[in-house]
């Protein structure tokens, strides 16, 4: 850690400000240019305690940066990792308030839903399989609070990865015979289809993804609880939205999933 426990903390109010107040700022590593990885979570963590103290409850785990078309567009080459609270979810077919946001983009996700905890160190593809319920759809709202979306790695960690709303639904699927790399996505913007791909864009496999975020909890003494909801990363590069666009997922075998953007 190079930061101390204040500068951790005033980081994270600042950052929090610019969420409830949807107000940009440059990337908090102009400012502290030695900052560190767990300097950066441990700003990310002091965010979460913010948001549990206003009453909110985690509901689950994200996973991002995990394709090369988000890592590519980014400019960036490992994935990050951030938490997903209540308040972020909106239901399927639901409004997103963009006057809340600053400049929201969408992601089309595979979500996963577990049945038993995940536990790294040494957590792998096979063990993910066998701890999901199953997979369903998800569009991911990120909205980085860094002006134009411009940030390092660790900017980006400390800003719970750009995480503010998601939307999740379709028709459940159990991962048992079904090969998730192959699992095909068309992401829709006012009834046209505005980016493809599948499964495999996510490392390989998007399981791998959240093997990855167990693996990460578990070097920081944390797990991933039955029934959470993991979103494993954006398949394509994100897309730009604004009031007035309807925004639909379609994935293989799972069907649908939107949200209005008012
Ligand atoms: C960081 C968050 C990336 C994903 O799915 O790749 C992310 C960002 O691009 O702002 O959620
Ligand atoms: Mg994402």
């Amino acid at each position: 850690m190079k930061l101390s426990t204040d500068t951790v903390e005033s980081l994270a109010a600042h950052l929090d400000g610019c969420v409830l107040e949807a107000r940009d700022t440059l990337k908090i590593t102009d400012a502290h240019p030695d900052m560190e990885w767990d300097d950066a979570y441990a700003i990310q963590d002091a965010i979460r305690r913010r948001a549990l103290s206003r009453g909110a409850r985690i509901v689950g785990y994200k996973a991002g940066l995990t394709s090369h078309a988000k890592m590519r567009q980014m400019n960036v080459d490992v994935p990050v990792f951030g938490f997903l609270v209540d308040t972020y979810e909106l239901p399927d077919g639901g409004e997103c308030d963009v006057s809340k946001l600053i400049h929201p983009k969408v992601e089309p996700e595979i979500a996963f839903v577990t049945k038993t905890e995940l536990k790294g160190p040494g957590c792998h593809i096979g063990a993910v399989l066998a701890a999901t319920d199953f997979v369903i759809a998800g569009i991911e709202v990120i909205d980085s609070r860094y002006r134009d979306f411009k940030f390092d790695l660790k900017s980006v960690v400390a800003d719970n990865t750009s995480a503010a709303r998601f939307v999740a639904g379709g028709q459940p699927l159990a991962v048992d015979g079904v090969d998730l790399r192959t699992l095909g996505i068309v992401l829709e913007k006012n009834g046209r289809p505005v980016a493809f791909g599948a499964g495999a864009a996510v490392l390989g496999h998007p399981a791998a993804a959240v093997a990855m975020l167990a693996n990460h909890l578990g070097a920081r003494g944390e797990s991933i609880p039955a029934g959470s909801l993991i979103l494993s990363g954006g398949i394509t590069e994100a897309v730009a939205v604004e009031a007035g666009d309807n925004v639909t997922l379609r994935v293989q075998g799972i069907g649908s999933v939107g949200v209005r953007f008012v």
